[in-house]
């Protein structure tokens, strides 16, 4: 198994309702260690940068809205398989699909403030992460 970076981001409800320090224990009792972070608010237009993959879908201009609503917390996750990982511990995207006991599951409210984000995939990963840190940030263990 592959040694990998991947981008998580806590979203504005779940910084909202303080459940920074749950989340990051899921991540580090399941073999991940967090090698950057970056608390931050952005705009909608970042936002919109950010998920310009999603910028013909009709959901957009709500999502561009609520992640540029509060400040967020921007990780780089690092471990075995960190991109797949992170995903398992994330769950579903609509929280009533996720399964029991991920942070989804646990923690979000509706498919719109679903608590965080994951990269889906290595190369998407790097884009991520750089999007948001320098080489120079990020400090492997
Ligand atoms: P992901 O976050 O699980 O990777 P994506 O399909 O990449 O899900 O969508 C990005 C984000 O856009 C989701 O986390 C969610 O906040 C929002 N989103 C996705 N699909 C919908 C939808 O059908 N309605 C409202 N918001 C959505
Ligand atoms: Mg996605």
């Amino acid at each position: 198994m592959a040694i990998e970076r991947t981008l998580s981001i806590i979203k504005p409800d779940a910084i909202a309702k303080n459940v920074v320090g749950d989340i990051i224990r899921r991540f580090e009792e399941n073999g991940l260690s967090v090698v950057a972070t970056r608390r931050i608010h952005l705009t909608a237009e970042q936002a919109g940068r950010f998920y310009a993959v999603h910028k013909d879908r009709p959901f957009f201009g709500p999502l561009c809205a609520f992640m540029s609503s509060g400040p967020i917390l921007a990780m780089v996750l690092e471990g075995k398989n960190a991109v797949r990982l992170n995903r398992q511990l994330m769950g579903a995207t609509n929280p009533k699909e996720a399964d029991a006991g991920t942070i989804r599951a646990d923690h979000a409210e509706s498919i719109d403030a679903n608590a965080v984000h994951g990269s889906d995939s290595l190369e998407n990963a790097a884009t991520e992460i750089s999007f948001f840190f320098a080489d120079i940030d990020i400090y492997s263990s």
